[in-house]
C-alpha cells in the first residue's frame, strides 16, 4: 500500500495536491489508500470488525448493464442475495464531510525530479446550483441551436431555432425567461417554438403570449392548439368499456373505427353500467387496448387522435384524458379494467420481433421496438393463427417462437 506506492512519483505529487484540492477538509488527510501505520498496528479482530461493520447488504448494490431480460435478472439477484441478513444494530455511517468553500482562486506548484513531463491542471470550483425544475431547465435558444447543429433532426430544429428567435424579437419572452426542456419543449404545456407561432394566445391581454409564466396564456394556447387540430368540445376523449369474453382484440386501432352502435352489437358496453349518450351512438369510435387484453379497454373518439398529435402515445393520451375527467368531476376516477402484470422486453428484441412479423406480411407500423396498436393487433392475429390464448400484447411464448422461426428460415 502506502509503503509501495508512496515511492511512486504520481503518489508523491498527489500527496501534495490533495490537501489543497480538499481545502483543509478531513478528506485530505484520509486518502483512500490508507496508511502503512494502520496496517502495521491493526489486529486480526480489527479487520474482522471492519468487515462486519461495513460489508452490509443495505450498503451495496448490484448493477447489471447490457441486453438482458430485466425480470430474469431481478429473479436471479433475489435468488442469490435476498437472504443476506441485514444487521440488527448497524454501525452508523460517518456524516458527510463538507469541503470548506473557497473565497479566492488558488494555485499550487509541485516539482519532482522524477516527473516525466510538465503538466498543468486547471480545476474549476463547482458552484452549488439552484434547484432546477422541469419548466425552464434549459436555455431554449441554446437547446434549439444544439439540436439543429448536432441532433438527429437538424432541419426540424433549424426551423425551431428560427421560430424561437422570432419569439424573442416579438418580445413575448426575454432570453433569460425563455426556457425549455432538453428537447426544446417550452412552458407549462411543452410547446415547441413553431407550436407557439401557430397556436400561442395572449389570454390575459397583457400584450405577451407568455406560456412560461401566465397560466391563462398557457392553457388558452394549449386549448387553441387542440381546437385548431380538430378537438371537438362536444365529445369526450374515450369511454372506458368492457369487452365480452374471447373478444377479438385485433379489432383495435383508429383505422378500424366504426359507429358506437356497431361496437355495441359486438357486445361492448360502458363500465359501471353506464349508457353511451344516445345522440352519440352514430359517432365513429375505435378500440384502444393499451395493454392488449391485459389492461383496461377504451372506445376512443377522434379527440383521442388529437391528443396523440401532442405526443404520439396511447398511454399518454389516456393519461391526459383521464386527468381531464378527474378535473371535470372533481373527484378521483379509477379505471375498472385492471392493469395486469405484463412481461417486459428489451426494445431491440421487440424490434427484431416486429421485423419478423413484417417479413410475414404484417403491418406493425414503424419497426421501432414499441408495441403500438398495429403491433398489438398483429400479435393478436398471430396468436389466433398459432392457436395461442389471445392477448394482443408481447409475451415471451410468442416473441421467442416467432424469432426462433425467423432464425431457422434465414
Ligand atoms: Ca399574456
Amino acid at each position: 500500500m502506502e509503503g509501495v506506492v508512496g515511492h511512486r512519483v504520481d503518489e508523491r505529487v498527489r500527496r501534495q495536491t490533495m490537501p489543497r484540492m480538499f481545502n483543509g477538509s478531513r478528506y485530505a488527510s484520509r486518502l483512500p489508500i490508507g496508511t502503512v501505520r494502520s496496517l502495521q498496528t491493526m489486529t486480526p479482530e480489527a479487520l474482522r470488525r471492519f468487515y462486519r461493520d461495513w460489508y452490509r447488504p443495505e450498503l451495496e448494490a448490484v448493477v447489471v448493464v447490457g441486453e438482458v431480460n430485466p425480470d430474469l435478472i431481478e429473479q436471479r439477484i433475489k435468488a442469490l442475495f435476498a437472504d443476506l441478513p441485514a444487521p440488527v444494530k448497524p454501525r452508523v455511517r460517518p456524516e458527510r464531510i463538507d469541503i470548506p468553500p473557497r473565497t479566492a482562486p488558488d494555485a499550487l506548484l509541485v516539482t519532482d525530479a522524477e516527473l516525466p513531463s510538465g503538466r498543468l491542471d486547471l480545476t474549476t470550483y463547482v458552484r452549488p446550483q439552484p434547484s432546477l425544475a422541469t419548466i425552464g431547465a434549459y436555455d431554449a435558444l441554446q437547446t434549439m441551436a444544439t439540436q439543429a447543429f448536432m441532433g438527429r433532426r437538424p432541419e426540424e430544429f433549424t426551423k425551431q431555432f428560427i421560430a424561437a428567435l422570432k419569439i424573442l424579437q416579438e418580445g413575448h419572452a426575454t432570453r433569460a425567461s425563455m426556457r425549455s426542456s432538453w428537447a426544446g419543449a417550452m412552458g407549462y404545456t411543452q410547446f415547441m417554438p413553431t407550436d407557439f407561432e401557430n397556436f400561442g394566445v395572449d389570454f390575459d391581454s397583457d400584450g405577451k403570449r407568455d406560456i412560461w409564466n401566465s397560466i391563462p396564456d398557457a392553457l388558452a394556447s394549449t386549448g387553441n392548439s387542440l381546437h385548431s387540430q380538430g378537438w371537438d368540445g362536444s365529445k369526450t376523449w374515450a369511454y372506458e368499456v368492457t369487452l365480452p369474453a374471447d373478444f377479438d382484440c385485433s379489432l383495435q386501432g383508429p383505422d378500424l373505427a366504426k359507429p358506437i352502435s356497431e361496437w355495441m352489437k359486438l357486445g361492448i358496453a360502458r363500465v359501471k353500467g353506464k349508457e353511451f349518450p344516445k345522440e352519440k351512438l352514430g359517432d365513429n369510435a375505435f378500440l384502444v387496448l393499451p395493454a392488449g387484453l391485459k389492461g383496461p379497454a377504451f372506445l376512443a373518439t377522434d379527440n383521442f387522435s388529437v391528443l396523440k398529435l401532442y405526443n404520439n402515445s396511447d398511454v399518454y393520451a389516456i393519461f391526459v384524458g383521464h386527468i381531464a375527467d378527474m378535473i371535470a368531476s372533481n373527484e378521483p376516477v379509477a379505471f375498472v379494467g385492471a392493469w395486469q402484470p405484463v412481461e417486459r422486453f428489451p426494445r431491440d428484441s421487440i424490434q427484431r420481433f416486429q421485423q419478423a412479423l413484417v417479413n410475414q406480411g404484417y403491418d406493425v407500423g414503424k419497426v421501432d421496438g414499441l408495441s403500438g396498436f398495429k403491433t398489438r393487433r398483429s400479435i393478436g392475429l398471430e396468436e389466433k393463427k398459432r392457436g395461442l390464448p389471445l392477448t394482443c400484447y408481447p409475451s415471451s411464448a410468442l416473441v421467442d417462437a416467432v424469432l426462433k422461426e425467423a432464425e431457422t428460415k434465414q
